[in-house]
């Protein structure tokens, strides 16, 4: 089933006509509502009128994080404050974190575009949702609550943690839908285990996880584990919250939501746009917000995105799954690291656990250093010292060819890494930078 066939299914060509009118708009809209818009476009040199087309976009300049908090809290808005119906703000880690305002139109759109993320992933209209992201500031719980409601599922409203209650509600209520960070269902996988319930008799058929990135191998873990298919949802706060873009059960890529999220990709160095198929930054317009509507805002998250067509119907561009972040990066004696590309490789060795942290350190006027912790298998761990050496040798030789960094790898017991009910925590970073 396709929430918005009517939008979902269009012809590009058609779907570019909307684009092009709802930016004209935009461009109108703000730079008459937001005074930091209008100083922005006036910098650049640009004016609402130059805007005659979706073409036309890469006039007009970027936003960035900057923006957001230099304007914290209300300087971004573009309706009077009486009209923001509701307040989330995006986890930052310095400084002020970013305010996101939703008027009562925008709310209805979140509950619309997550409606389609659920729809995509497979879910029906009769069917029940266990939504254990967290509820509060944070948009994962609400954004799956309004997008569930809009579609008719049955709500169980846990939010996230207290697995045993999770598990048991899982149980007594059966859902078919369960929506939560990837990092989670693994965490409550090891938890089912431990507690004694087979985890292919769970009620769950479909996942919907996101807010973190997570790698293919990782989804498989997912979903030989529990007899799942396990999809990706994508969001920022900034943009909405969860339901920018989402996978159908092909699994090839996310359908974006473009008729109201426009994306384009550039090289995060020169801002120029990078072809199809190849990685660079995504970049959002947010085409119908009206609090805090978005012009060109660099999402810092690196993908690739197709604009073939997928063979669930939908013609929106797809992006890959994201393989990092711009500042997510950690720059290790020169070179740029992404903890993705550690997991992969994990995940590809046998025995390992897709649990694992980065130590990086630097001692006074050395190079830097890099621990990989990995958990292994019960059995492993107390196999032969000879035989852990073998792994750790294996592991560092295939994550030094990926990376072209040397690194030291330590093996620990299972559950020695700190698990996560949110967003997990991969880098521990001790260089005074
Ligand atoms: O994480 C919104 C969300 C909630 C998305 C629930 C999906 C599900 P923020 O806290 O503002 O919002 O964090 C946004 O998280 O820029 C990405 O770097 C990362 N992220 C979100 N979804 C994915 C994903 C929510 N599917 C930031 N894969 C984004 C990889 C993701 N990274």
């Amino acid at each position: 089933m396709i929430w918005r066939e009517d939008i979902e299914t269009m012809p590009l060509e058609n779907l570019k006509n909307i684009q092009s009118e709802r930016l004209k708009k935009l461009a109108q809209y703000v730079y008459e509502r937001c005074p930091v818009y209008k100083r922005k476009f006036d910098a650049a040199g640009v004016h609402p009128r130059d805007i005659r087309g979706i073409e036309d976009i890469a006039k007009l300049p970027f936003t960035t994080k900057i923006d957001m908090r230099d304007n914290y809290p209300f300087g971004l808005f573009s309706v009077p404050r009486g009209e923001v119906q509701e307040i989330h703000i995006s986890s930052g880690t310095t400084g002020n974190p970013t305010l996101v305002g939703y008027t009562r139109d925008d709310l209805k759109l979140w509950g619309e575009v997550m409606a389609r993320a659920f729809c995509c992933a497979g879910a029906k209209p009769d069917d029940t949702i266990q939504i254990a992201y967290g509820y509060g500031l944070f948009t994962g719980g609400l954004g799956a609550h309004y997008g569930s409601l809009e579609m008719g599922l049955t709500i169980l409203p846990m939010s996230a943690g207290q697995t045993p209650r999770q598990l048991k509600v899982m149980t007594d209520f059966q859902p078919r839908i369960i929506a939560c960070t990837p990092s989670y269902v693994l965490y409550m996988l090891e938890e089912a285990k431990e507690l004694g319930y087979d985890p292919h008799k769970a009620s769950w058929k479909i996942g919907v996880f996101g807010a973190e990135p997570w790698s293919e191998a990782m989804r498989k873990e997912i979903e030989d584990g529990w007899g799942m298919l396990a999809t990706d949802i994508y969001g920022l706060s900034d943009i909405i919250g969860p339901g920018v873009s989402q996978e159908c059960h092909h699994k090839k890529g996310l359908h974006v939501f473009s008729d109201v999220f426009y994306p384009e990709i550039i090289d995060p160095d020169t801002g120029q746009p990078v072809p199809d198929g190849q990685k660079g930054e995504l970049v959002i317009t947010t085409l119908t917000k009206q609090a805090i509507p978005l012009i060109r805002y660099r999402t810092r998250d690196i993908v690739s995105m197709t604009r073939q067509p997928c063979a669930c119907g939908r013609t929106s561009p797809r992006t890959s799954k994201i393989s990092g972040r711009t500042d997510d990066m950690i720059v290790v004696r020169g070179i740029n690291v992404f903890p993705s590309q550690i997991e992969e490789v994990l995940l590809g060795i046998e025995g390992t656990h897709p649990q694992y942290q980065l130590i990086v350190d630097r001692q006074a006027h050395q190079l830097d250093t890099v621990e990989v912790q990995v958990e292994v298998d019960e059995k492993l761990f107390h196999d032969e010292i000879k035989q852990m050496h073998q792994l750790e040798h294996e592991i560092k030789k295939k994550i030094e060819a990926v990376l072209s960094v040397g690194v030291s790898v330590k093996l620990v017991e299972p559950k020695t890494i700190e698990r996560s009910i949110g967003k997990a925590k991969r880098v521990i970073d001790k260089r005074k930078l």
